[in-house]
């Protein structure tokens, strides 16, 4: 049995010279497999007299725990090192510009249509504002002067999520006004802002999609007044459709944040499978707009009687598929390259006004 120490020598040193998983699970089973040098030794075991078994037992028990040990330590360092290698080969350069040609990836039209909506107001004085996805009560609700009980803050309208402990319930936000309520309280006006985003809705058919885009626009000076709300609207209809003139109407509406309250609707044609917007013998709604409710002035704690506000809201996705003639919302979320490639819009060919924005 002076074999132990020669076997357990010979067994680390070949498990530390392994230089690959291959080799290692080689030298496992030299040793530990059924056929191994350590089997072989236990395998004598049963061979011998109580009292040689006694001693020889307890070593034998140790020889093996010591050697798979080895195995494994050597095992895990090989992985790792195997890890590291595959992350160096695999490194992406995410600042170098994407390869023109069939491979290059493309702007989703939903990007394309923000950073258009974002070219357009850039250009009439409005800053761009963002604010989180995840929302308190108070501001995607309270603030915005919805009561208590509308139907809006029910669940099956509203994404709620479980409340942290110690911290107050939050939902998803329905909208992005919460963006302009939270600028509203920490900036002094004169404030033009738009803000583009992700919004949450507990609704899926062939027309809602859980999670859409919106842009809102907000506007807080001291003698803003409904004329302001309509050119600057029908000016960036005509700048979003690129055409010189469009026919359109201010139709009474109601939201709990805005009084008075507006749809705007624009005259279109319907030409085979595609409309083009700005003439023609049918109305269609475009976007929702308002004048600040003087509530939600005072909520974030701008005067009234000495501030007026308009605003206004959009969504970005139906706005793509009027203006780019996508008939279905679905492959939208789908990432189906082939329906980005022939939809999509090169990605380093930023939109202007002055420059072009398609
Ligand atoms: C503040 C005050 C007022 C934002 C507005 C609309 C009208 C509107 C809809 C259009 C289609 C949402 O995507 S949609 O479903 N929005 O009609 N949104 S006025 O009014 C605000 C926002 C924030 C502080």
């Amino acid at each position: 049995m002076s074999d132990i120490n020669t076997i357990e020598k010979e067994a680390l040193a070949s498990i530390e010279s392994a230089g690959d998983l291959g080799t290692l699970e080689d030298v496992r089973v030299a040793e530990l497999g059924k056929k191994g040098r350590v089997s072989g030794l236990m395998k004598q075991l049963g061979g011998m007299s109580p009292e040689e078994r006694k001693e020889m037992g307890p070593k034998l028990n140790a020889l093996k725990t010591r050697v798979d040990e080895a195995i494994r330590t050597r095992k895990e360092a090989l992985e790792a090192a195997a890890l590291e290698a595959q992350l160096a080969r695999e490194k992406v350069d995410l600042s170098l510009p994407p390869a023109p040609g069939p491979k290059a990836g493309a702007l989703h039209p939903v990007m394309q249509v923000f950073e258009e909506i974002a070219a357009i107001f850039g250009d009439m004085g409005f800053a761009v504002a963002e604010g989180p996805d995840m929302e308190d009560d108070w501001h995607n609700f309270t603030a915005l002067n919805f009561p208590e009980g509308h139907p809006a803050r029910e669940t099956h309208d509203t994404f709620f999520m479980k409340a942290l402990e110690g911290d107050d319930a939050k939902v998803l936000r329905t909208h992005t006004s919460p963006v302009q309520i939270r600028t509203m309280m920490t900036q002094k006006p004169p404030i033009r802002i738009i803000a583009p985003g992700r919004v949450y809705r507990n609704d899926w058919d062939a027309t809602h999609t859980p999670m859409f885009h919106q842009v809102e626009g907000l506007v807080i000076e001291k003698n803003t007044h409904m004329g302001h709300l309509k050119g600057c609207l029908i000016d960036f209809v005509k700048a979003f459709f690129e055409v010189d003139e469009v026919e359109a109407r201010f139709r009474p509406h109601f939201f709990p944040f805005t009084e008075p309250s507006a749809e705007m609707d624009v005259k279109y044609t319907r030409k085979g499978e595609t409309i083009e917007i700005g003439a023609g013998d049918s109305w269609m709604e475009i976007l929702g707009s308002g004048m600040v409710h003087p509530n939600v002035l005072r909520n974030c704690g701008i005067d009234p009687k000495e501030y007026q506000g308009f605003a206004f809201g959009m969504g970005v996705d139906r706005l793509a598929m009027l203006k780019y003639g996508m008939p279905d919302l679905r492959p939208y979320f789908e990432a189906d390259p082939q329906w980005t490639r022939h939809y999509g819009f090169a990605p380093w060919a930023t939109p202007s006004v002055s420059g072009g924005l398609s």
